[in-house]
């Protein structure tokens, strides 16, 4: 029997990136003509095990097109879709990995599976007449409640968002997750200052480039720009290295010298003495549990996160919990494709400490949906970029509402209980 839940629609097309790259965006209608969209995002430095993008091949786009991947959805994924309960997301995300069939989804394309699963959430939300991040509270299984994250603002681009010589791939000023509106402000007068030093344009990211290779040389004037606005208290620093991208041959090429883990494992403990470094991501290659371990072991109150190292998969999670690998995980959607798989990650994390922080990718759609996920997983922090490019904004913007609407449903039970 049809009901407002049945899904009716299913329709796929051709959108851009934030890179002006081909990416997809689905749209989903139910027999009573509600819709929802979602779109997908696309890494730059992507750890080579995470799910497939499908993308053509061929002359169109440099091969970048995503034909195929709609193909998939409008002729293969939507007319099993089609007819099922929008609520039933784990059925749903079941039927799609079915459909695919491989180990890394590369037959559909991860791209194409995952623009379905998200629509079908923010399209039952939606029915549900409840908050996105709500709705995803409510079925993810976890036992954490909504809470606004950290916010991962990062400043300056280097690695491969960027074409300077600057081999870490970004540096992040962390600010707490109190007091939302005095965050957003420091933000801007961070951002104000820097524009003021650095003369170089922006990243892909939106953060600055400095025309350096000198690792140190971003931190030092994060750090000189915190103390001059006096916010060194309420701010820390952290680094998202992708040493895969300079790893080459079990070497890593850092400021032209080609170096190997022990000695980068040096150069991170002297960075950890001079600044106030809260994470550290992808600090060694991404098939090497074991200096991460190290590491982990040796800077006890610096968190270590994984990102290529464990792509959203709750398996490589595993194994970096058996090595006791991490402290923190990165949780990117579009690293493995469906939202029943980022839940099932996310709980892994959750259940062995593990700290979740959301991310964007750097080629970014203006979809917001990863700040609904960052809260309703009560996520220790989100990576969004700087405040400074539409794409990043709209996520900026998203949590800035979320934060208004979580402090007047404060507002409201305070005043709920008080009237008894
Ligand atoms: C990362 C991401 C996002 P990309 O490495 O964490 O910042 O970059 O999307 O290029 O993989
Ligand atoms: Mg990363």
């Amino acid at each position: 029997m049809e009901t407002k839940y049945t899904i009716k629609k299913i329709l796929s097309r051709e959108i851009f990136d934030s890179r002006g790259n081909p990416t997809i965006e689905t749209i989903i209608t139910t027999a009573n003509g509600v819709s929802a969209h979602s779109s997908v995002p696309s890494g730059a430095s992507t750890g080579s095990h995470e799910a497939i993008e499908l993308r053509d091949g061929g002359n169109r786009f440099s091969g970048l097109g995503i034909f195929g991947a709609i193909k998939n959805i409008n002729e293969i994924i939507a007319p099993i879709i089609i007819g099922k309960d929008v609520r039933s997301q784990n059925e749903i995300d079941q039927i799609m990995l079915k459909l695919d069939g491989t180990e890394n989804k590369s037959r559909l394309g991860a791209n194409a599976i995952l623009s379905v699963s998200l629509a079908v959430a923010r399209l039952a939300a939606k029915i549900e007449e409840k908050e996105l991040y709500e709705y995803l509270n409510s079925i993810s299984n976890l036992n954490k409640s909504i809470a606004m994250p950290k916010l991962y603002v990062n400043l300056i681009n280097g690695g491969k968002h960027t074409k300077s010589k600057l081999a870490f791939q970004e540096y992040m000023a962390v600010f707490e997750n109190s007091e939302q509106d005095e965050i957003f402000e420091n933000i801007f007068k961070v951002q104000k200052e820097l524009r003021e030093q650095i003369s170089g344009g922006l990243g892909d990211e939106g953060g600055f480039i400095m025309n350096t290779e000198n690792i140190e040389a971003p931190l030092l004037i994060l750090k000189n720009t915190l103390i001059k606005l006096d916010l060194q208290d309420k701010v820390k620093l952290a680094m998202d290295v992708a040493a895969s991208s300079f790893y080459k041959d079990n070497k890593y090429l850092l400021q032209e010298k080609e170096i190997d883990s022990k000695e980068l494992l040096e150069v991170y403990k002297n960075l950890v003495n001079t600044y106030d470094i809260l994470s550290i991501e992808d600090p060694f290659e991404e098939n090497n549990f074991i200096s991460f371990s190290n590491i982990t072991k040796e800077l006890k109150d610096t968190l270590i996160i994984g990102d290529d190292l464990t792509v959203t998969n709750k398996n490589l999670l595993a194994k970096a919990i058996e090595n006791k690998s991490i402290t923190g995980i990165i949780i990117k959607p579009n690293q493995i494709g469906t939202l029943t798989e980022v839940f099932e990650t996310v709980k892994l994390a959750q259940e062995n400490n593990i700290k979740c922080i959301v991310s964007h990718r750097s080629g970014e759609t203006n979809d917001d949906f990863i700040a609904d996920l960052a809260v309703s997983i009560g996520a220790y922090g989100i990576k969004l970029g700087a405040m400074q490019r539409g794409e990043r904004i709209a996520k900026y913007n998203r949590l800035k509402e979320i934060n208004s609407n979580l402090q007047n449903s404060l507002k409201h039970n305070f005043l709920k209980g008080f009237r008894g």
